[in-house]
């Protein structure tokens, strides 16, 4: 028994079209997905080249759920991206060679060096960067929408958490402050089957995890989130209901995470069938496939976009390569923030 709506798929591009998607909009969320894939695939290289320290994390099979929604938000609502989300990052305008430098713990890396190379955000941007602790950003994006009302802005937040962490207490927390608040959040649970190598059935006892929203009070939507134009449609429904002073949504987006954990795990826990279904519906893919069939996007268009993504990519991991090391006497820098560095946007 399900009491979240499960959403419908993309459709045609006339539905994409009245859920404001124009065709130069399809091609641009394309754009994003390929240059998403193309920088992780790009940070694999680089971790087998020895040129990223600690470890390294992908969100292979996740870019049609990350730019999906990214892509939905607003130029002033403010985000906490996780650890598959690179796309909510390349949406929301860090430029690629930022991303590598970051990857590479380079000084023009978003945290300048600092912290994990996964755990990054830029706060004029509208993001806010993770803590390993997860979800520990959860009652952040809550802090902003509560912020947000006081100030009377009309400014969403978005929490972005994963199916392993919906175990914890911070998000229950979160929920219901949000909830009798009627806070402008959209709580976006990225389903991705495992949680490392704890998997869905070990993790929660309901159908969905959307239904939780129920308890709480406010809506809960499951989309498939191999599904770019589906996740858009719905994650725009939720940013655009919570700014109109309808409260919080829990979008559950349902995809698979189409590698291991991070570089280190070869994921042989993961069934095989399992991942080849998915593996299917790759959503970069998918995508590909929705594009020329319902946007007459052919062959010589798509090959394009790809060779310009390539190219572009390419430059900015030499732009990266050239950043230097930080300088170990700035090493306290930025451990407090002054005054001044709060002097953003998202701060006044
Ligand atoms: C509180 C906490 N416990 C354990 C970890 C170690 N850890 C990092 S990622 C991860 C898996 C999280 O699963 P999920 O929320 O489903 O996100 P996914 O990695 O699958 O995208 C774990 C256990 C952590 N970072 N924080």
């Amino acid at each position: 028994m399900t009491s979240a709506r499960e959403a419908e798929p993309g459709g045609s591009l006339s539905e994409a079209q009245a859920a404001g998607l124009d065709r130069e909009d399809l091609l641009d969320i394309y754009r994003l997905m390929l240059v998403t894939r193309g920088i992780e695939e790009r940070g694999q290289l680089l971790y087998k080249q020895g040129k990223i320290p600690g470890s390294f994390y992908t969100g292979r099979g996740n870019e049609g759920s990350a730019v999906g929604v990214a892509r939905a938000m607003g130029p002033d609502d403010v985000g906490t991206p996780l650890h598959r989300h690179v796309g909510v990052h390349v949406v929301r305008g860090v430029e690629p060679w930022r991303i590598f430098a970051q990857f590479m713990g380079r000084q023009d890396g978003p945290t300048r060096g600092r912290d994990g190379n996964v755990h990054f955000g830029d706060l004029a941007l509208g993001t806010i960067a993770l803590s390993s602790h997860l979800p520990s950003t959860m009652p952040v994006a809550v802090g902003c929408a509560l912020a947000f009302r006081i100030q009377q802005q009309p400014r969403v937040a978005v929490a972005w958490y994963g199916d392993g962490s919906a175990q914890r207490g911070d998000v229950h927390e979160s929920m219901n402050l949000a909830a009798v608040r009627q806070l402008p959040v959209v709580f976006v649970c990225d389903n991705n089957h495992y949680a490392y190598s704890t998997p869905n059935r070990l993790e929660y006892a309901v159908e969905h995890l959307a239904d939780r929203a129920a308890a709480y009070g406010f809506e809960g939507v499951v989309v498939d989130g191999t599904d770019v134009v589906a996740v858009h449609r719905e994650a725009r429904r939720a940013i655009e209901k919570a700014r109109a002073g309808g409260g919080p949504t829990l979008l559950e987006s349902v995809t698979m995470r189409l590698e291991g954990h991070a570089v280190h795990d070869d994921a042989s826990y993961v069934p095989h069938e399992l991942l080849a279904e998915y593996a299917k519906n790759d959503p970069v893919d998918r995508f590909r496939r929705w594009l020329a069939a319902e946007a007459g996007v052919g062959e010589d268009e798509q090959q394009a976009l790809a060779a310009a993504v390539r190219h572009a990519l390419d430059e900015a991991l030499h732009r990266a390569e050239a950043s230097p090391l930080p300088d170990p006497a700035t090493l306290l820098d930025g451990v407090y923030a002054l005054p001044d560095a709060l002097d953003a946007p998202h701060h006044r």
